[in-house]
Order: structure tokens, then sequence, then C-alpha cells
């Protein structure tokens, strides 16, 4: 199949599968064409069956405003043309299914056809702004086939939305082989120097991830043995959080990290993952944790309860009840037989039901299935 795939470029849990995705296409015998305004940050080296269109952004001095959205089906319409696409799969729905909506109708339905995959904010807070609710809605309607990450994900699209639509459950994947526990213990006795407990915490630092749940956990961890916070990511929050770590005492033992390519090293490095979000249609960061045997602190939001499994590869609580994530972090952390059940069980899960081998197929079948429909 030629397939051409539109996502964030940028670091992000749509970007990295929609890329990751491109990637194992390209792999299995499909012509991948990213179309984008600039590279998958994850696309860093050369694949036979890949290629990059970059989306130019004209400017115009009437328009005082973006119009990526438009050049973006512009740039569609070209690549489906020339490279005689069958799919447009479209990550994240704003704008992107609106510009695949248009690039399709210009196309033809008989010759290209749209899909879409719903990654969590497009369909549960952006999409439902009323700026956007209509034409969330719309390109959600008139996808010819519609993806969602989690069973929460389609459930909230659905009754948010007051739509009734096929929408497809494929859930996130990961290269277990590349995301495996690396034992390498040099980077490990650099961050804790003497045997301290270490936890950590990957995000955009956005609000709806609490990242200052993570700190304020981290000193009630702390409070019991000596530990280390290792945050990984950049975004609004980090200031705020920056200063709290620095109110609480705790700046000497909680690294901020900025953003990171060596996510297996550190996860490797760390004991224990927090995610006590307020959102989450899936969890990316905790299913690449678990992958490389690190048991997850979670909030029971979204679709987190689908990927981390209470009691099992890790532990899940209300969110925003730090009390009770601390006391589980500290009962994993000081059971060394029942950490080690929890860190097997999360790389277990991460193999067996969440490997990219597993899971890309599904797509595969999917895009046969709407071309098929379409015959
Ligand atoms: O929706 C977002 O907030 C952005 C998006 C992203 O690009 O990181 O994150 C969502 O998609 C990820 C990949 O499918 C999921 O793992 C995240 O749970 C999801 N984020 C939210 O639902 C807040």
């Amino acid at each position: 199949m030629n397939i051409g795939i539109t996502c964030y470029p940028t670091y992000g849990g749509s970007g990295v599968v929609a890329t990751e995705l491109g990637i194992a296409l390209a792999e299995r015998g499909h012509e991948v064409h990213f179309v984008s305004y600039a590279s998958p940050f994850r696309l860093q080296h050369f694949y036979e069956k890949v290629t990059f269109h970059a989306v130019e952004q004209s400017t115009y001095p009437l328009f005082d405003f973006n119009l990526y959205t438009l050049a973006l089906a512009s740039k569609l319409v070209e690549v489906a043309q020339y490279q005689k696409l069958d799919i447009l799969h479209m990550h994240y729905a704003i704008p992107h299914a609106v510009s695949g909506y248009l690039a399709r109708e210009i196309v033809g339905r008989k010759n290209v056809k749209l899909v879409t995959t719903l990654h969590g904010t497009d369909s549960t807070l952006v999409g439902l702004e009323p700026s956007f609710l209509p034409l969330t809605r719309f390109s959600i309607q008139e996808s010819d086939g519609v993806t969602a990450v989690s069973r929460f994900l389609k459930e909230k699209t659905l009754t948010s939305y007051n739509i009734e639509k096929d929408i497809e459950i494929i859930p996130n994947f990961i290269n277990s082989t590349l995301y495996a526990p690396s034992t390498s213990p040099d980077l490990r006795n650099r961050i804790a120097p003497n045997g301290e407990k270490v936890l950590c915490h990957i995000s955009n630092f956005r609000p709806v991830k609490r990242v200052t749940d993570v700190i304020r956990v981290f000193k009630l961890v702390q409070q019991t043995f000596p530990a280390k916070l290792l945050l990984v990511g950049d975004g609004p929050d980090r200031l705020e959080c920056e200063s709290l770590s620095r109110d609480l005492g705790i700046a000497d033992d909680v690294r901020f990290l900025g953003k990171q390519d060596a996510l297996v090293e550190i996860l490797s490095a760390s004991d224990l993952f927090l995610l006590p979000s307020q959102s989450e249609s899936f969890g990316l960061s905790a299913l690449e944790a678990m992958s490389c045997g690190v048991p997850v602190i979670s909030s029971s939001t979204g679709g987190i309860p689908e990927v981390n499994i209470h009691a099992e590869t890790g532990y899940i609580s209300e969110m925003g009840d730090l009390d009770r994530m601390a006391r589980y972090a500290i009962e994993l952390l000081t059971n060394e037989s029942k950490y080690r059940n929890f860190s097997t069980a999360a790389r277990k899960r991460a193999v067996e039901v969440y490997d990219s081998a597993l899971v890309v197929p599904k797509y595969e079948q999917f895009y046969s299935k709407i071309l098929g429909a379409s015959q």
C-alpha cells in the first residue's frame, strides 16, 4: 500500500506513535510518505521506503494568521496524486483530520481513503472547544475510518460528540526489543551514587500531567528512604516544578533533564515511573517504562487502567490522592520480591500485548478493510 501519514513532528506521544507506525509499515514493504511542517523527531535514520514532504507555509501581508491547515491540505493533495496514495492517515484530529478531509474531497473519494487516529486531547479537550467542536465532529464522521488508542477514548468520543460511528480500538505500541531493560550500571551509579531509589517521570510538562504531584509524591517517599527523582521533558509547568522542588527543600535530589532521546537508558536506571495525570487517553510513557521493566504508579484517569494493571504492573490511585500514591511507591520499593514480580509483569504485559509486531498488523488490516469497503 501507499500510505500518507500526517502527525505532529515534535516530542509527544501521537507523533511518536505515528512515526513508529510509518517506519514499521515501511519495513513491512509499504511505501510511506510523511507530510508535516517538519520531519518527525523520531525519524532519525534512512529508510528505503520512507519519504518526508514538508508543508511550505507562505506569508502574505494580508494574512495576520497562520494558514497551516490549508497548506497541509494542498500538500496532501499533491502527495496523494503524485505518489498514488491509497490512504491518508491523520494522527491527532486537529487540524489534521480537517486537512485530510479537504484533500480527500479534492483527490476524490474513490481515489484515496481518509483514516483518522484519535490520540487524546484532540477529542477530549481541544476538540470540544466551541471554536473547534463542529469541525472535529464533522471530520470524525466524514473519515472513512477512525481509530482510537483506547477503549476509554472511543467511548468518550462517541458520547461527547453524540455520534454513531464505528471506531476501531487500536492501542499504542512499543518496540519491546528496543525498549528493554538495559543492564549498564554506569548511569544508575552516577544518578544514585549511594544506592538511592530512583523515581522517574516523562512528559511535556503540561497542566494535565500534574507534574507538581510527582514532586510532592517524591517528597513523601523521600521521607522514608533516600531517593532521587528524574524529570524528563519540558513544557509550560517546568518553571513551577523547579521552584516547587526548591521550596520543598529537595532540589538537590530532583534532576530536571529536559528533552532527552536516551529514554531507554534513563528508564532502565529507574525503579519506578510516576504518571499522576488528570487526563490521559493511553499513557505511552507508562508503556515505555513497563517495557523497560519499570512498574508504574499512576492515576486512574482515562485509558491508563487499560495499560497499567492495578496490583500487577503497578498501582493505581485516584487522581490527586498523593498520600496513597506515596504509600504504594514505598510499599513496592521496600519489598524486594513484590517489586521483582511487578517488574516482570510490567515487562511481560508490554511484550505480550503491546509489541509493535502485534499491533502494526492491526493497522494494516484496518487499512485493507477500509479499502475493501470501497470496491
Ligand atoms: O492529546 C495529547 O495531549 C497529546 C498527545 C501527544 O501527542 O502526546 O497525547 C495523547 O496521545 C498519546 C499517544 O496516543 C497518549 O499516550 C496520551 O495519553 C494522550 N494524552 C492525553 O490524553 C492527555
